[in-house]
């Protein structure tokens, strides 16, 4: 018999590899030692740091599956989920970034591009040199990107591209916009292009005001008549499955992130209780305390352990797409819950930005919504079950 480790019941430490807890341990450190402390002035200014990106860049923590050949660093998709989870135990937000830049930037760049479009774009984005953003969610088209506006008009010698997107991580700082949209010449079918920034046309301002998610930045793209070269069109792949091809992989990693916001909160909930005395005692020598700790221990070894299953499974080549339904939606759906919860054990200093929880609480508002909200990612699985769409 083995005493129980109330921070990994489940032994997760030893089912990672040597390399694994390498890189898990060079983001954890990162993220502990330079994103903590800025966090909160960042998030109750809604202030994005752009040298962020350089300084993930530098460490190996942007493009973590793509090949070295093209500056990414080579690793298994359950690496890119413990840099996800490192990350977003201090901040959702930071999370996202890193996230869009490495699933849905440098893959499709990578998975679509030309050889000539992998070798001008994925390093520099690799190194967080460029920033890039991914252009799918617009004003009316938000869970029914099928019914996106944003068109390709065909001119000589390429595109002319029309339209706008909403939502969009990072687009107010981006030097590269990966953007879907119907191209006439291709049959009214979905096709993916590589703006840049300082094309003529081209627009991508801030969205202010954000209660959630603050230390991320948000925008549109605005596309007026922009007009691009042959050589912008991600030539190998049409229809829906490009940019969700792309979101298999991003939400993969959304199944870890807020595993690590859960951690943090569930660390923090137990520690402020255990301190605090009410009634002669500490909080957590009551019952409805300890029922709280022992549902978000549950749900956060279940939901690693389900996320490292999915994460082998891509490891091994075997991508089930509804398998990452599954655990985006249960481990952002339990992670909010989590927050919600810590929030609440932390009485009036829960809403107090030193303690952080309240932060999380918020920005996992999002993270349950973006990437296919809880409910889309229930019908999807519904519809595997069922055999019956009920889009
Ligand atoms: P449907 O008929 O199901 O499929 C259309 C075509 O796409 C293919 N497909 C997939 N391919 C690969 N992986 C998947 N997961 C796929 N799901 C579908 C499918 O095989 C089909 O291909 P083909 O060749 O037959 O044409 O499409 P639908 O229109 O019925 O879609 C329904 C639904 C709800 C599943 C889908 O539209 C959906 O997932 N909606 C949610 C939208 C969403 O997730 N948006 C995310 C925007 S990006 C974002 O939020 C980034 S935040 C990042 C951050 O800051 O961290
Ligand atoms: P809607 O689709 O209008 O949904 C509203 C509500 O209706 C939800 O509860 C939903 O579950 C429900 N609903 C919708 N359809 C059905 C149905 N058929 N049955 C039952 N219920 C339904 N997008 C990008 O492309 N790139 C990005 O980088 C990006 N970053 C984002 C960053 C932030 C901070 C946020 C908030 C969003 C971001 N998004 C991005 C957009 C995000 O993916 C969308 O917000 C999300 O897909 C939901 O779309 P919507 O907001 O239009 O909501």
């Amino acid at each position: 018999i083995l005493p129980f480790d109330w921070a990994d019941p489940f032994d997760l430490e030893h089912q990672l590899t040597e390399e694994e807890r390498l890189v898990r341990d060079t983001a954890e450190g990162y993220a502990q030692d330079n994103l903590l402390p800025r966090v909160t002035e960042a998030f109750l200014n809604e202030n994005f740091d752009r040298e962020i990106m350089r300084e993930m860049g530098q460490l190996g923590l942007i493009g973590a599956t793509i090949p070295v050949e093209y500056g990414g660093a080579g690793l298994g998709y359950t690496a890119y989920g413990l840099i996800a989870r490192a990350i977003e135990r201090v901040d959702s937000g930071y999370r996202s970034a890193c996230s869009v830049q490495s699933s849905l930037v440098m893959f499709p760049i990578y998975e679509y591009g030309s050889e000539e479009q992998r070798k001008k774009y994925l390093p520099d984005l690799a190194t967080g040199e460029i920033v890039g953003c991914f252009g799918l969610t617009e004003p009316d088209a938000g869970s029914d990107p099928g019914g996106m506006r944003t068109r390709a008009e065909k001119i000589e010698g390429g595109y002319r591209l029309h339209g706008s997107k909403m939502w969009i991580t990072n687009s107010p700082i981006a030097d590269v916009f990966v953007v879907w949209a119907k191209s006439e010449a291709h049959g009214g079918k979905i096709r993916g292009f590589i703006l840049e920034k300082g094309m003529k046309g081209l627009s991508a301002p801030k969205i202010e005001g954000k209660l959630s998610l603050r230390a991320s930045i948000t925008g549109e793209i605005v596309m007026d008549g922009v007009e691009v070269g042959e050589d912008a069109l991600l030539p190998n792949v049409e229809g829906l499955k490009g940019p969700f091809g792309c979101l298999n992989r991003a939400r993969f990693g959304i199944s870890w992130g807020p595993m690590g916001a859960a951690e943090f909160c569930y660390a923090a909930a137990r520690q402020y209780t255990l301190d605090r005395k009410q009634f002669g005692r500490p909080l957590a020598s009551n019952q409805l305390v300890q029922l709280k700790l022992a549902n978000m221990l549950t749900d956060i070894t279940l939901g690693l352990q389900a996320a490292l299953r999915v994460g082998r499974r891509l490891d091994e080549g075997v991508l089930v797409p509804e398998a990452i339904s599954m655990i985006k939606r249960n481990n952002c759906g339990k992670a909010l819950e989590i927050a919600r919860t810590a929030r609440d054990m932390h009485g009036g200093n829960g809403i107090s930005a030193e303690f952080h929880v309240m932060r999380h609480a918020s920005n996992l508002e999002t993270v349950n919504t973006y990437e296919g909200t809880h409910d889309v990612h229930a019908l999807i699985l519904g519809r595997a079950i069922t055999g019956i769409s009920a889009f």
